[in-house]
């Protein structure tokens, strides 16, 4: 009878069927049970011999029960722990690392350049007043250059700056020449956006004042630019322009493969030249010269990237962006 007990117990592949061989054999009407009730039509030698060998017998199923408990519950905690269990060998799940947007590292880089040439790096307000963005930068109220730099302004009058020459005038306001500045920056338009234009963009200025600078430091500057972004040797050229803010005005352009058509030409860049005076009257100036110039990094950044189109610079699209990770 052990034996018939043994061999299901043994074969009991779960707890809950376990259970079943439990009350199969021990329960009310279990085998074991019943062989008990049995006991009672034997004499009473015989009643107390039968009786130990079947209690005998029930303490072993009841401890053989028990053993399978046991052993089935560490079936399958081992069984949890392999489902569970994590393999290292396998690849890891490719996470985005992002990067740095071409437009951030061509600034940064231009920014090395002109730390390393002595420049100070300063930062001015992207809302801007009328005084600094065109009055005191040599442009009357009615004057038609402003019309070339249409802007958005905002109800109490002010107005998002149009170019970075109005902190020129902040920071000759609370400093002392002579100095040698450059000032990065977003700058805005109201402009009909095409593949060249952007309503909103950047700019780095440069503004250099003290004895005796003369439109020869400026040309000096602009081709230590030239040669430190392009290559020493680097042709430059400079053609006379009009900004209210310079006399002489000149705009200055780089000689350069192009990088898609491999024609050379000159690729213009931005506006420069001698600090006019009334900028220096509107500073509190006197007994000075300077020079500055200006020109837009997104203009910069699309020749030699190949940049067809300025509005890829802000879509956000993943496809241009991871093109330009290994840039600079
Ligand atoms: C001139 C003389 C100085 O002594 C100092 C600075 C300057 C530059 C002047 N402040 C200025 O903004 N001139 S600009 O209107 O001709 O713009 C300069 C450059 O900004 C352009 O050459 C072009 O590269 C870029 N730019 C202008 N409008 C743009 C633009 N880039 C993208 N989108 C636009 N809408």
């Amino acid at each position: 009878m052990i034996d018939e007990a043994r061999a299901e117990i043994q074969a009991a592949e779960d707890a809950r069927a376990l259970q079943d061989v439990r009350v199969r054999w021990l329960g009310k009407k279990g085998r074991i049970t019943l062989e008990l009730k049995g006991l009672a039509t034997l004499d009473p030698d015989a009643r107390r011999e039968a009786g130990r060998e079947i209690n005998v017998v029930k303490q072993q199923v009841e401890a053989l029960v028990e053993a399978r408990k046991e052993e089935l519950a560490r079936l399958e905690l081992a069984r949890a722990l392999a489902a569970e269990r994590v393999d290292v060998t396998l690849p890891a799940a490719q996470g985005s690392s992002g990067g740095v947007h071409l437009l951030t590292k061509v600034t940064n880089r231009l920014l090395d350049v002109f730390a390393s040439l002595g420049y100070e790096v300063v930062t001015g307000p992207e809302l801007e007043t009328d005084h600094y963005n065109f009055e005191a930068l040599n442009f009357p109220p009615e004057h038609p250059a402003r019309d070339e730099q249409d802007t958005f302004w905002t109800e109490d009058g002010r107005l998002l700056r149009t170019h970075t020459s109005p902190m020129q005038v902040r920071y000759m306001e609370t400093h002392e020449p002579p100095f040698k500045v450059v000032v990065p920056g977003k700058v805005f338009r109201n402009e009909a956006v095409d593949a060249t234009h952007e309503a909103q963009f950047h700019q780095l200025e440069a503004l250099v004042v003290g004895e005796r600078i003369t439109m020869a430091d400026l040309r000096g500057a602009i081709q230590e630019m030239a040669d430190a972004l392009f290559g020493e040797g680097t042709r430059t050229r400079l053609q006379p322009s009009f900004f209210p803010f310079v006399e002489p005005g000149a705009e200055f352009a780089i000689w350069w493969t192009h990088p898609k058509t491999g024609r050379e030409e000159w690729l213009e860049l931005g506006g420069c030249g001698m600090v006019h005076p009334n900028v220096f009257k509107a500073a509190g100036y006197e007994n000075v010269t300077g020079f500055a110039f200006g020109f837009g990094i997104e203009r910069l950044a699309m020749v030699p990237y190949g940049v067809p189109d300025i509005r890829w610079f802000y879509q956000s699209d993943l496809r241009v962006l991871r093109q330009f990770r290994g840039a600079l």
